[in-house]
């Protein structure tokens, strides 16, 4: 996969030599280009931002070296690549889109500053290629560089070959399939016995089939926790009888809908 990054922080891309990336990079596996965008910028400042039409707090990063770094990328590659525009205005970023970006040949990040890009480079890309707005959460950082470290290890690891074990991400939380919809549960390791703290006896028991079902209890109850709108939005087909009763101990019940909903005294709690 090549991945371009266009920025005025060069520097700001750094930990992508370092890491699982950076190991993929050295690999083969990953082709990283990061471009500096004050060279597409011709005056003696080397200008890249303006004032906001309309008035207004800020500044608004000029369309013209944009233009110009954006034509010479596409230019010097095969086919054409997604280009990923950081933005908290954005869609949000998800496991889902990941894995979309993830068989992708070729990806463009554009991290702005400031108020972020003249619209006109999205709209002008956008007519040709596949453009996407991309947020990372709800909050707002001071420039989309950060997201793009944030984007560019989430879909690294996914690439055939990155990650030591493939099997590694089948039960991710928010991977689609067996653990879908739930967060994963604790983990442990040497030694058995930590400050007066030991490991759940289950885990020491070898007995794979209770150590499974121990562990998508533990996934339901952390989720349960910490984010109960992924049980609400779950398809409950994937539900099996012993994931009903350990959802109804933790307070929750099948609505008319079909879906889960906490009953009125857990949510009191
Ligand atoms: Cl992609 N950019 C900025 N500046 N702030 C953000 C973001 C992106 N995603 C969440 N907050």
């Amino acid at each position: 996969m090549r991945l371009d990054v266009v920025t005025i922080f060069p520097e700001y891309l750094e930990p992508l030599n370092v890491s699982l990336v950076g190991k993929a990079r050295a690999r083969g596996q990953l082709d990283v280009r990061i471009h500096d965008l004050r060279e597409w910028a011709h005056d003696k400042h080397n200008t890249v931002d303006d004032t906001p039409y309309g008035g207004g707090p800020g500044m608004v990063m000029k369309p013209e070296p944009w233009g110009e770094a954006l034509d010479e990328i596409l230019a010097s590659g095969d086919g054409e690549p997604v280009i990923v525009v950081p933005t908290p205005s954005g869609v949000p970023f998800t496991q889902q889109l990941a894995v979309e970006l993830s068989v992708k040949p070729w990806l463009v990040f554009t991290p702005a500053r400031y108020e972020g890009i003249d619209r006109r480079v999205i709209e002008e890309y956008g007519d040709r290629l596949d453009v996407r707005e991309v947020s990372i959460g709800d909050y707002v950082l001071a420039g989309g560089e950060a997201p793009v470290l944030v984007m560019v290890e989430a879909v690294a690891r996914l690439l055939p070959g990155v990650l030591g074990n493939a099997a590694s991400h089948q039960d991710d939380s928010f991977a689609p399939g067996a653990m879908a919809d739930l967060l994963e549960g604790p983990v442990y390791t040497k030694p058995p016995e930590w400050r007066g703290r030991g490991i759940p006896e289950v885990l020491l028991s070898g007995h794979h089939g209770k150590i499974a079902r121990w562990r998508r209890d533990e996934a339901f109850r952390r989720t349960d926790r910490n984010r109960p709108d992924l049980i609400e939005r779950a398809d409950p087909a994937a539900f099996d009888k012993h994931d009903r009763a350990i959802l109804a101990a933790l307070g929750w019940s099948e609505g008319d809908d079909g879906r889960f909903g906490r009953t009125a005294e857990a949510v009191e709690e």
